[in-house]
C-alpha cells in the first residue's frame, strides 16, 4: 500500500440539507451568507450547492433543493447521509400549512432519523413575519423534533440579519454528532 507524507485533513466535511417550500428564500440565503451579496434569484429547478467553511474544522455542503411542488417530489432523493436540515419557512406565508405538511412528511423519512433540524424563520423584515416563538408553536416543534436536536432562528436574507447565527447553529449541532460518535467510539475501545 502506497504511503504519504502528507498531513491528514482534520476538516469534516459536513452535508446540509436545505429544503422548505418555493419563495421561501432558501437561495437567497445561500448566497447572502457565502457571497454576503443579494443576488435577484430565479426559482429553482433542480438544485445549488454551495461549500461553505466554517470555523471549528467543519466545511459545510449545503444543497438547496427547489422547493415548487414539482421538486418537492424529489426532494427524499437528497435526504441520505443528510448531517444537518435546514428547513426555510417564509415567516409571512398564511398558508402555513403546506409548509408544516411537508416537514412533517420529510421529517418521517428513515434518512432523516434523529438528524437536526434548524428552522430559519425568513423574511423577518416584512410587516406580519411571525416570530421564532409564534413558529416554533405553529410548526409543533416540540414534539416533532423530540427526538432531535432543532433550534429555531429567526432571520432576514435580505439583510443577512440572524444567517451567522443560523449557521453557526448548524455546525454546532454537527460538532454535538461528532463528540458523541468520538465519546461512544472510545467508550467500545475500552470495553473491547
Ligand atoms: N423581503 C424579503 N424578501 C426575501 C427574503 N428572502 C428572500 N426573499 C425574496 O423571496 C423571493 C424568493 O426567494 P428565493 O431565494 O428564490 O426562494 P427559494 O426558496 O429559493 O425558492 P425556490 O427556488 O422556488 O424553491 C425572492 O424575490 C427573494 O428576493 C427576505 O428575507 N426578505
Ligand atoms: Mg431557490
Amino acid at each position: 500500500m502506497g504511503q504519504s507524507g502528507a498531513k491528514q485533513s482534520k476538516v469534516k466535511q459536513a452535508r446540509v440539507l436545505m429544503l422548505g417550500l418555493d419563495a421561501a428564500g432558501k437561495s437567497t440565503i445561500l448566497y447572502k451568507y457565502k457571497f454576503d451579496d443579494s443576488f435577484s434569484t430565479t426559482p429553482t429547478i433542480g438544485f445549488n450547492v454551495e461549500m461553505i467553511e466554517e470555523e471549528k474544522n467543519i466545511a459545510l455542503t449545503v444543497w438547496d433543493v427547489g422547493g415548487q411542488k414539482k421538486m418537492r417530489s424529489v426532494w427524499n432523493y437528497y435526504l441520505q447521509d443528510t448531517d444537518t436540515l435546514v428547513y426555510v419557512v417564509d415567516s409571512t406565508d398564511k398558508q402555513l400549512q403546506d409548509s408544516k405538511k411537508e416537514f412533517e412528511r420529510i421529517l418521517r423519512h428513515d434518512f432523516l432519523k434523529n438528524v437536526p433540524v434548524v428552522l430559519l424563520a425568513n423574511k423577518q423584515d416584512l410587516p406580519g413575519a411571525l416570530s421564532a416563538e409564534e413558529l416554533t408553536k405553529k410548526f409543533k416543534m416540540k414534539k416533532l423534533c423530540e427526538n432531535r436536536d432543532w433550534f429555531v432562528q429567526p432571520c432576514c436574507a435580505k439583510t443577512g440579519l440572524g444567517l451567522a447565527d443560523g449557521f453557526r447553529k448548524v455546525t454546532s449541532c454537527i460538532q454535538v454528532a461528532l463528540d458523541t460518535c468520538y465519546i461512544s467510539l472510545s467508550v467500545w475501545s475500552r470495553i473491547l
